[in-house]
C-alpha cells in the first residue's frame, strides 16, 4: 500500500515510511493534515489567555541556543523575589489571565523553596488560577543540584499547587545533536521518564522539539517518533508544539532561518505523525503570527496564547516581547476563516467566538 493510502486509513506509519513524508510536496502534506485536524476539531482554533512569567535568567546549564541566560552575550542577570512574581500574577488576573505559564533558567543560587515558594503564594492566592510551570530540564536541574529525586521534586511541584507541566527542555531527541547542542542538561531519556512520572500521577504536560538549527529532518522525525511511543505509554500529552529556532543573539552559528514550506512541512508530518497527540500547536512567538495563521490549514488546531509578555524567544529575535491583544488576536484567527475558541489550559472549551 502506498503511503498517502496508508495515511488515509489512518494506519501508523512506520519509522521509514515516516521519513519519506518530507518528499512528499508541501500540498498534499498539508492536505493531508488538514483532513484529520477537521475531522477532529472541524474548523475551530484553540487559544487561551495567559501570561508567560521567566523569574530568573540565570543558568548553571549552557544551551547554545539560548540568548535568554545570562551570559557574555546577555550580561544582565535578574532573579525576581516572590513579592514581583506575586505583582505580575497580580496584574495578569486583572487583566483575565486563566493560566500562568512559568519557566525558568537553571539558578543554584535560590534553592528549591524559591522555586516551590512561588508556586505555594500564587496558589494561596488564586484558588482556580492554572499553573503551568517547571519544564523536565527544571526538574533535571534541581534533582542534580539539591540531591533530590525527580520523584520527590515532582511530589513538591504538586503539593505546591503546579496544575500541568510545560513542554520545553526536549530540544531534540538525538544523542548526538543534543550533545552538541546542550551538554550536560537533562537528558532525551530522562526528559522523557520526568514527563512519563507526571503523567502516571494523573497529571497532563506539553511536548516541545526545537528545530530549524542544525539538526537534520531524520531527527525531527525521530524526536516525534520518540514521544508518540512515549504517549502509546501514557496519554498524558495534550499538545506538541514544534519550535521553530531564533537566531539572534546566542553561541549556536546558523545563518538561516527556515523557509515557511520547511515549517509548514514539519507541522503538517507531526499531524500526521502523531495520531495518539490530540492537539498541534503552531506556537505563533516563533513561527511569526502570519505563519502561525496559515499552519491551521496545515494540520494545527492551536496558536498557544496572547502571552502578554515573553522573554526566551525574544531575546533571540522573536517578535513576541509584549505579547498580542486579546480583540487583535481574534479577529486574525477570524479573518483567516478558522473559528476561535477560548481554551482552559487543559484543553476545556470556554467560549466560542462564532
Ligand atoms: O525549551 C530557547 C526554546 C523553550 C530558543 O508547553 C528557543 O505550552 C527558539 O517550551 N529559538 C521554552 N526557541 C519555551 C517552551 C514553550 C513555549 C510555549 C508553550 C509551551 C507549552 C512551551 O524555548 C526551550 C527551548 O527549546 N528556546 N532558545 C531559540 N533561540
Amino acid at each position: 500500500m502506498d503511503l498517502i493510502t496508508k495515511i488515509k486509513n489512518k494506519q501508523r506509519l512506520t519509522k521509514e515510511e515516516a521519513n519519506s513524508l518530507y518528499d512528499l510536496d508541501l500540498y498534499t502534506l498539508g492536505e493531508l493534515a488538514d483532513d484529520i485536524r477537521q475531522e477532529l476539531y472541524s474548523k475551530k482554533s484553540y487559544f487561551n489567555i495567559n501570561r508567560h512569567i521567566n523569574p530568573t535568567n540565570i543558568c548553571a546549564d549552557i544551551c547554545k541556543f539560548c540568548a535568554y541566560s545570562a551570559s557574555r552575550k546577555n550580561p544582565n542577570q535578574y532573579t525576581m523575589s516572590h513579592e514581583e512574581i506575586l505583582d505580575i500574577v497580580d496584574n495578569s488576573v486583572s487583566i483575565g489571565a486563566k493560566e500562568v505559564h512559568i519557566v525558568s533558567a537553571h539558578n543554584p543560587n535560590d534553592g528549591i523553596e524559591w522555586y516551590m515558594g512561588a508556586f505555594r503564594k500564587i496558589r494561596a492566592k488564586y484558588p482556580h488560577l492554572h499553573i503551568k510551570a517547571m519544564t523536565a530540564a527544571e526538574i533535571d536541574f534541581l534533582s542534580r543540584e539539591y540531591g533530590v529525586s525527580y520523584d520527590e521534586v515532582i511530589d513538591m511541584m504538586i503539593e505546591s499547587g503546579v496544575d500541568s507541566m510545560p513542554g520545553g527542555g526536549a530540544e531534540i531527541f538525538d544523542e548526538e545533536v543534543r550533545e552538541y547542542l546542550c551538554k550536560g542538561k537533562v537528558t532525551s531519556q530522562q526528559w522523557l521518564d520526568i514527563h512519563q512520572k507526571w503523567h502516571e500521577r494523573g497529571r497532563e504536560s506539553n511536548a516541545t522539539m526545537l528545530f530549524g538549527h542544525v539538526e537534520s529532518r531524520e531527527h525531527r522525525i525521530d524526536h516525534i517518533l520518540r514521544l508518540r511511543d512515549l504517549q502509546d505509554k501514557t496519554n498524558g500529552f495534550n499538545a506538541f508544539i514544534p519550535l521553530v529556532y531564533q537566531k539572534e543573539n546566542n553561541f549556536l552559528k546558523v545563518k538561516d532561518f527556515l523557509s515557511g514550506q520547511e515549517i509548514l512541512k514539519t507541522y503538517a508530518i507531526s499531524r500526521i505523525l502523531l495520531d495518539n497527540i490530540p492537539h498541534i500547536k503552531a506556537y505563533w512567538v516563533t513561527s511569526s503570527i502570519g505563519l502561525a495563521l496559515i499552519a491551521q490549514e496545515f494540520g494545527c488546531d492551536d496558536l498557544d496564547g496572547t502571552i502578554e509578555k515573553e522573554s526566551i524567544q525574544s531575546a533571540a529575535g522573536a517578535k513576541s516581547s509584549h505579547g498580542m491583544q486579546l480583540d487583535e488576536f481574534i479577529s486574525l484567527i477570524k479573518n483567516a476563516g478558522f473559528t476561535p475558541v477560548e481554551r482552559d489550559s487543559l484543553y476545556n472549551e470556554l467560549r466560542v467566538y462564532e
